[in-house]
């Protein structure tokens, strides 16, 4: 899944894809990289972030999802926790809607299960803007596990088909640097949901504190390994900007990992 950020403030591009052109020109370059699926967004979700008022995010992203369901044949999510934004972004063709708050307005609920699209749900205690203060679990991978879970239950009662659903523990989302790694090493436990496992480590802080306060346009080798260890995990869609560098990391791993299941 490359990650297209149609935003003034996204923490690692924000402001480089803002208009049209330029943000169809970046989904033709993540889909030569090997992008399967492009995620767009109109709203940054990084920490401390303010709310984007629904007309502006909707502006942002309608028409760069209009130019890519007409000419790039890759389904399309849209990163979003708004119910009307969805469902504008759905009817311009959108296939998936990508909710960091995991359905959590039931008028979003409603939105995904009324129009047949898939659905990421993203495990996030609080908002944006405080998650990060001093996050606390006694057990992450279970509290993540079981409160996705509670969210899977939800959207199947609000008549989302079960097949149509995959869950994301929310790298950097209300986590400090031990939970995301315990979150890491420990989706295979979220996989025994038996809903698909995404994970979205890309570019974050937990990478840049590891390598000694690396900046987020040199975090893609961290990145790929944080994905190779979740691929090694369950996970089996990887939300990414260095779509070229974890593709083949990915690939690589995923060669081996087979190899060993199947023998010569
Ligand atoms: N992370 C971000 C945004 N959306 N969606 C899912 N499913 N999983 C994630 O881990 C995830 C997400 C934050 O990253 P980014 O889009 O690069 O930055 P920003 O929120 O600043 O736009």
């Amino acid at each position: 899944m490359g990650i297209l950020n149609v935003t003034p403030d996204s923490f690692s591009d924000g402001g480089r894809f803002r208009d049209a052109g330029a943000a169809m020109a970046r989904a033709e370059e993540l889909a030569r990289e090997g992008a399967d699926l492009i995620d767009v967004g109109g709203e940054s979700t990084r920490p401390g972030a303010e709310p984007v008022p629904t007309d502006e995010e909707a502006a942002r992203i309608l028409p760069v999802i209009r130019a890519l369901k007409t000419s790039l044949p890759l389904p399309v999510s849209v990163d979003t926790a708004k119910p009307e934004v969805a469902r504008a972004a759905l009817e311009e063709g959108a296939d998936i809607v990508n909710d960091v708050t995991a359905l959590r307005d039931p008028s979003m609920r409603a939105v995904v299960a009324e129009s047949g699209a898939g659905v990421v749900l993203m495990h996030m205690r609080g908002t944006p803007r405080t998650m990060q203060d001093n996050p606390r679990y006694a057990d992450v991978v279970e509290e993540v596990t079981g409160e996705l879970e509670q969210a899977a239950l939800a959207a199947r009662s609000a008549g989302i088909a079960a097949e149509r659903i995959a869950v994301d523990p929310g790298i950097g989302f209300g986590k400090n640097l031990t939970h995301n790694l315990l979150l890491i090493a420990g989706l295979e436990r979220l996989g025994r949901l038996g809903y698909p496992v995404l994970l979205g480590p890309s570019r974050k802080a937990f990478i840049g504190r590891i390598l000694g306060g690396l900046p987020p346009e040199e975090r893609g080798a961290g990145t790929a390994a944080a994905c190779v260890a979740g691929l090694q995990q369950g996970a089996r869609i990887f939300r990414v900007h260095d779509v070229r560098t974890v593709r083949h990391a990915v690939d690589v791993a995923e060669a081996i990992r087979q190899t060993a299941l199947t023998g010569y």
